[in-house]
């Protein structure tokens, strides 16, 4: 067991009542419609079935009170068993009926899909089926993922092997796998895979053409079994490199043209193809600006194109000037996105929807929420996160993201007064907008277990729980993951889940202090380098001198960034005494004796939480240990052997940051430990 199934284990379930209790209610099933999605459902519970409960279900073929499991999207036989019609399309009804039977209902197949994977869930958690009634449907209409893969098997940002979708410059031949992240991801209700990078590179640029398109449509047709629509990462500049045009501008005629006829050929292939995916002028991709053209501009002439087909257009956000000069304190990288963004709110078209990282640098271990959440009520919005660890140990350290990320989603950006978070932004209640949701980069590779870290698997299940539903807690989402992986043994979950849910803040004390972020090797983003991004190109900077640290971000003497926060917001972060600690060197330049809210001054908390956050490592391999017996040996090997390196490369953190301030400041440890 290297843990290929993740979440799906679908184990033998030995207590005995449980088991019997399973056995007795799930005997017969009726199924009222034949598609493909219905069939994928019924293949899962079979599956599932006879491989935990040691039998599978007699199928009926017509309806009759023999039926003990119903699976149904008609109104008209969910009313016979006063089951609430009134549901989302995604959504679905599990209900206890009369005589110990069960009723899966929902509006479409999918729904159907999903209460079956739901079923599933309470059975590998062992959860009683008797007397339920459970209504779910997912708070976010996009639930999306973006893989990094490039055709050539690399993953940008991948730590879990090459790709799963492509090698050698061609589609991967091993279609199962394919097949099995599908159902994965179905499982947690993700709708949405963009599956080639957004750096797309000459060869991932013809994947639009009818070379490739063929294939990108065998893609789409296992995801569409499973209720995920199809993206593509384009190439902003495809007129120039695939129609030999000498010009992408999107206002010229001929160039809107090409993608009218290229939409529709992709259509011709793939007649619900989801849409595509924009990195658009950011770190030398092409885009409108080399036309003297809008964002909107650019977005707009692609989502015309689409839009026949209802084709919808994700432009990203991630725009800023990659080649500033550090001598420059003028220009402000978190300023970037708002200060091309905001002003064009309200003119892009009803298919656009602006995808934007939840900070305004990028997936730094803590930063501050991106201001433009909330600042434009009139575009539509969704929220982009990083499940792969680039800046966050690279799936050889432990850094369960859901608590980061419920922070993120829950942080009140004030846009409507009190009370605006951004769950509340991207899933569309704040404003009325046509396309919102939440996606993320995905951790996946083609090693054996998927993520690399076995325990990596439980950021791409937990992101995928938020992105359906925002308000569950980390701890819930936690405690499921760790029984779907593990089995329901109390001491397993209770040590998996702590481990879990205090690894941010663990990896947060021994790296760059206090929201500053940025201290890391430049290029590949793994371990300690103060300076490695302190004078280069980047816009990535702390300011380190012999006096003080941070970056003054404030409208009194910095850059002004503060300024793009609503009111509370603003106030919250421009100045010394209000400013939380955690993001302190992110608005604030400070002496190495200022004196935090913790009591410690900044040079003595970067000493304290870089030894404790060694110590804490320690600790989280020693409460790993405790679950020898209880774990499948290569799960547990594995795991052992990256917590080792955790520890080794958490000292190597602290003694570079330690010595790097000691060094700087002069300023003694009160505490006398060994700084080098
Ligand atoms: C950064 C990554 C880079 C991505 C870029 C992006 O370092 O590899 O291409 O973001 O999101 O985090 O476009």
């Amino acid at each position: 067991d290297r843990g290929y199934k993740m979440w799906l284990r679908y184990n033998q379930i030995t207590n005995q009542e449980v088991l019997e209790e399973y056995q007795s209610c799930l005997q017969h099933l009726h199924f009222s419609v034949n598609t493909a999605t219905i069939l994928a459902a019924v293949d899962e519970l079979q599956a599932g079935l006879s491989s935990m409960i040691n039998h599978s279900l007699h199928v009926l073929k017509t309806k009759d009170q023999r039926a003990t499991l119903l699976l149904t999207i008609e109104e008209s036989i969910a009313k016979e068993e006063n089951v609430q019609v009134e549901i989302e399309d995604e959504g679905y009804v599990i209900k206890s009926i009369k005589n110990n039977r069960l009723i899966i209902f929902g509006k479409t197949d999918i729904g159907v899909l999903y209460g079956v994977f739901h079923l599933l869930r309470l059975m590998q958690t062992q959860c009683s089926l008797k007397h339920i009634y459970i209504v779910e449907q997912p708070k976010n209409s996009l639930r999306m993922l973006n893989e990094w893969d490039n055709m050539d098997g690399s993953i940008e940002r991948g730590y879990a092997g090459v790709s799963i979708f492509f090698e050698n410059n061609q589609f991967t031949k091993d279609w199962e796998r394919v097949k099995d992240y599908a159902r994965l991801l179905a499982s947690v209700g993700i709708n949405g895979i963009a599956f080639n990078n957004v750096n797309v590179h000459e060869q991932e640029t013809k994947l639009i053409t009818p070379e490739y398109l063929p294939t990108v449509a065998k893609v789409a047709n296992i995801f569409r079994m499973y209720g995920i629509k199809t993206f593509l990462s384009i190439n902003y500049a495809s007129p120039i490199s695939l129609g030999g045009m000498d010009t992408a501008d999107p206002l010229n005629e001929e160039v809107r043209q090409w993608w009218k006829d290229k939409a529709k050929e992709i259509y011709r292939f793939i007649p619900d193809f989801g849409g595509v995916l924009v990195k658009a002028d950011s770190e030398h991709r092409p885009g409108p600006f080399t036309y003297n053209r809008t964002h909107a501009d650019g977005a707009n002439m692609l989502a015309g194109a689409f839009a026949p087909f209802d084709g919808i257009v994700l432009w990203r956000c991630f725009v800023y000037d990659c080649m500033q000069d550090w001598r420059d304190r003028s220009t402000d990288r978190a300023r970037a996105a708002y200060d091309h963004f905001k002003p064009i709110d309200g003119k892009f078209h009803k298919n656009v929807v602006l995808q934007i990282k939840n900070g305004p640098m990028d997936f730094q271990v803590r930063e501050a929420v991106s201001p433009l959440f909330g600042a434009m009520p009139n575009t539509n919005q969704m929220l982009e996160l990083q499940i792969t660890q680039e800046y966050t140990g690279q799936q050889k350290h432990l850094c369960y993201l859901v608590p980061q990320w419920k922070e993120i989603l829950d942080f009140d950006t004030y846009a409507n007064g009190v009370n605006t978070p951004i769950k509340s932004i991207v899933d569309g209640s704040q404003y009325k907008y046509d396309h919102c949701g939440i996606t993320a980069v995905s951790n996946v590779g083609n090693d054996d277990n998927w993520t690399g870290h076995t325990l990596a698997q439980a950021n791409l299940y937990g992101y995928a729980r938020l992105a359906w539903n925002p308000d569950l807690s980390a701890e819930l989402i936690t405690d499921e993951w760790a029984k779907l992986t593990f089995g329901v043994d109390e001491q397993v979950v209770q040590v998996v889940s702590n481990m879990l849910l205090q690894s941010w803040h663990i990896y947060e004390k021994y790296t760059s202090p206090l929201g500053v972020g940025w201290m890391v090797n430049p290029g590949h983003h793994y371990g300690p380098n103060v300076d490695g991004y302190e004078y280069s190109v980047w816009g990535t900077y702390h300011f380190a001198d012999s006096k003080g640290i941070g970056v003054d971000r404030t409208v009194a003497t910095g850059t002004g960034f503060t300024n793009q926060y609503f009111k509370e917001n603003k106030e919250l972060y421009e100045t010394l005494n209000n400013c939380p600690d955690e993001l302190l060197l992110f608005f604030h330049h400070v002496p190495y004796t200022h004196q935090l809210k913790s009591g410690d001054t900044v040079i003595q908390h970067i000493y304290n939480t870089h030894f404790e956050g060694v110590e804490e490592a320690i600790g989280l391999k020693k409460s790993w240990l405790s679950l020898e017996a209880k774990i499948s040996p290569s799960i547990f090997n594995g795991v052992s052997e990256r917590l080792q390196h955790q520890i080794e490369h958490a000292k190597e953190w602290r003694d570079v940051i330690n010595t790097y301030f000691y060094r700087k400041s002069g300023i003694e440890d009160e505490k006398n430990r060994k700084i080098y």
